[in-house]
């Protein structure tokens, strides 16, 4: 077990930690490898998790957080409350919007995470497409299983990666692994989509938070239910960029324009201290802060979202035409950071951004959204 988790260490100090929620390892397991903890923003808050890869935390408590609820503003989550969007979704699928053909510039020449191969900038366009306004919901993925009766991943595996801040004392003391690049993160027995921070956790009061704790593959098998598809990384970042061109976030280059919040982050230390300025300390209902140019709400920030494509670090200026990512790989790319981001350890809520995953990978910052041609 140990060697497992030594093995996430071999940083090689050039391939950074990246956001991998991953079951199988990825390299090659190096005893000796030494057990430094990641360096700051190359690695972000949700790398390195893997279900073989985890450590005995009975050897060392510590590991764990003392009592991270404590340092958590109870009220923070009433700020914004979930009014408006009642009676909105009545959908069984989310809503689409048409996101104009074009041309965009995509990736960055001032790469916030260099070896997540955000760079360099190249020309890329887009055939006009829909977009899901917002992350796939709750209740439309459960109008998915209802219909279907559909298992996801971490059903079947029995467990999913939870965020320890999250997690009751109840559910911690059970709990003898964690993952040792990140102790934040525990793989929790019985957690899903339906119980979000394990068996004692349940969504009736989130039904329009975006679904977590869905894999590659289910992501998939939701959008093609509803005869859609998962965005490419392309048009997910042409999405992204709102009809705004060079600009760091969906709606421009400021992160908290005249201190307003535009989306779900981390305020605070991480992975300590989460003040919820923006309102919440975990997901958000989606739509809880302003639409991009496009309509498209939480592109960046609330939960991560999975797209079509292979993942790949190497890109060139060419031009390109509906770019749909290699052929084949091991991991596929998920794009916006999630509501655990912080500038400390995972810049990634821009819209050059981005990080990997092995597809049967599922954790409690990682949705979706689809896409479509037309307009199903
Ligand atoms: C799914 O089925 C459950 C159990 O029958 C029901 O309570 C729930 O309202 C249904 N949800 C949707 C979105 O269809
Ligand atoms: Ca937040
Ligand atoms: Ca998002």
């Amino acid at each position: 077990m140990l060697l497992w988790f030594l093995c996430l260490f071999l940083s090689l100090n050039t391939i950074d930690y990246v956001c991998c929620v991953q079951r199988k390892p990825q390299v090659s397991i190096r005893p000796d490898a030494d057990t430094d903890v990641p360096s700051e923003s190359a690695s972000c808050g949700c790398q390195n998790l893997n279900r073989d890869g985890v450590v005995d935390v009975n050897r060392d408590r510590s590991i764990l957080m003392e009592n991270p609820s404590d340092k958590y503003s109870r009220t923070s989550n009433e700020k914004l409350p979930d009014t408006q969007r009642n009676g909105k979704e009545s959908y069984s699928h989310s809503e689409m919007t048409l996101i104009p053909g074009g041309e965009f510039l995509m990736g960055t020449d001032d790469p916030g995470i260099p070896p997540d191969g955000e760079s360099p900038q190249r020309k890329v366009y887009i055939d006009h497409f829909y977009m899901d306004i917002h992350e796939v919901s709750n209740h439309h993925f459960q109008s998915f299983i209802n219909a279907t009766g559909y298992v996801t991943e971490a059903e079947r595996f029995g467990n999913s990666f939870v965020f320890e801040g999250l997690l009751s004392e109840e559910v911690k003391s059970h709990i003898s692994q964690a993952v040792a690049a990140a102790p934040w993160w525990l793989p929790v027995t019985g957690a899903d989509w339906r119980h979000p921070e394990g068996r004692d956790s349940s969504i009736t009061d989130r039904l329009e938070h975006p679904v977590l704790h869905v894999s590659w593959g289910d992501a998939v098998a939701y959008c093609t239910w509803a005869n859609k598809r998962l965005p490419t990384e392309a048009e997910w970042e042409y999405a992204c960029r709102g009809g705004l061109q060079d600009r760091l976030y969906p709606w421009g280059n400021k992160l908290t324009p005249k201190g307003d919040h535009y989306t779900n982050l981390w305020q605070g230390e991480f992975p300590t201290h989460n003040s919820g300025d923006d309102g919440f300390i975990k997901t958000s209902p989606v739509m809880s802060f302003p639409a991009n140019g496009y309509g498209l709400y939480d592109m960046v920030g609330n939960a991560w979202e999975w797209t079509a494509d292979w993942w790949t670090v190497h890109h060139t200026r060419d031009h390109k035409l509906n770019p749909t990512g290699p052929p084949s790989g091991t991991d596929k790319v998920k794009k916006g950071g999630s509501y655990m981001c912080h500038k400390s350890y995972c810049y990634r809520y821009r819209c050059a951004a981005r990080s990997q995953n092995t597809p049967d990978s599922s954790a409690s910052n990682l949705g979706f959204r689809c896409a479509s041609p037309e307009q199903p």
